[in-house]
């Protein structure tokens, strides 16, 4: 069985160090030049996005996936979100307002988080530990939406993998590592 989780959120949290954390190959991050409209903005643009894989007991294979962070690679996140069953959604709690990034990140996603299973990390609260976890969760309920959410150290590996754990449980109670 084959699982497809798309980790997505602002750049600086996380996304990258957490699928390198966990994955079982190193991770192939593809540089792609941007073409069409945004290419005659600006040529040298490149298109970062993460994958890594992790294998999970006997023929369950995770393949992870990193959106590019910035807003104006947001053509790319509908394409790697095709076939996803899964989203983690990392917040910088360190950034200005991860709050206000969270709910970005939801709405951005709004149709796939519908069908499919969500959980939030929440990353660098060693820098800051304002908001607390408390208001993640009141923001998620007024949003209409259902996950759980976690303090999460992207450096981590258990921290990582706990997060991930939740959120195959979700997808499919038989995954677990
Ligand atoms: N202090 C601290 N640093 C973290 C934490 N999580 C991730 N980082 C660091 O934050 C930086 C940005 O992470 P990166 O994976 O590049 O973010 P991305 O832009 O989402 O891919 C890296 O240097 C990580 O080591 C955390 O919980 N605490
Ligand atoms: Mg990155």
């Amino acid at each position: 069985m084959e699982h497809k989780i798309i980790f997505t959120g602002p750049v600086g949290a996380g996304k990258t160090t957490a699928i390198g954390t966990i994955s079982d190959i190193p991770v192939v991050s593809t540089e792609s030049r941007a073409s069409d409209g945004v290419a005659r903005l600006k040529a040298t643009t490149t298109v970062a996005m993460d994958y890594g894989v992790m294998k999970l007991g006997e023929g369950l294979k995770v393949h992870l996936y990193g959106t590019p962070g910035q807003e104006r690679f947001s053509f790319m996140w509908d394409i790697i979100t095709i076939g996803g069953l899964g989203m983690v959604i990392l917040v910088d709690n360190d950034g200005e307002d991860p709050l206000a990034d969270l709910e970005f990140y939801v709405r951005a996603f709004d149709t796939f988080i519908k069908r499919n299973a969500l959980v939030v990390g929440v990353t660098r609260m060693d820098k800051s530990p304002r908001p607390g976890l408390y208001s993640y969760h009141t923001r998620l309920k007024e949003l209409g939406v259902q996950a759980p959410v976690f303090e999460v150290d992207a450096r981590n590996r258990g921290d990582v993998s706990i997060m991930l754990q939740a959120l195959l449980a979700m997808l499919d109670p038989g995954a677990q590592r």
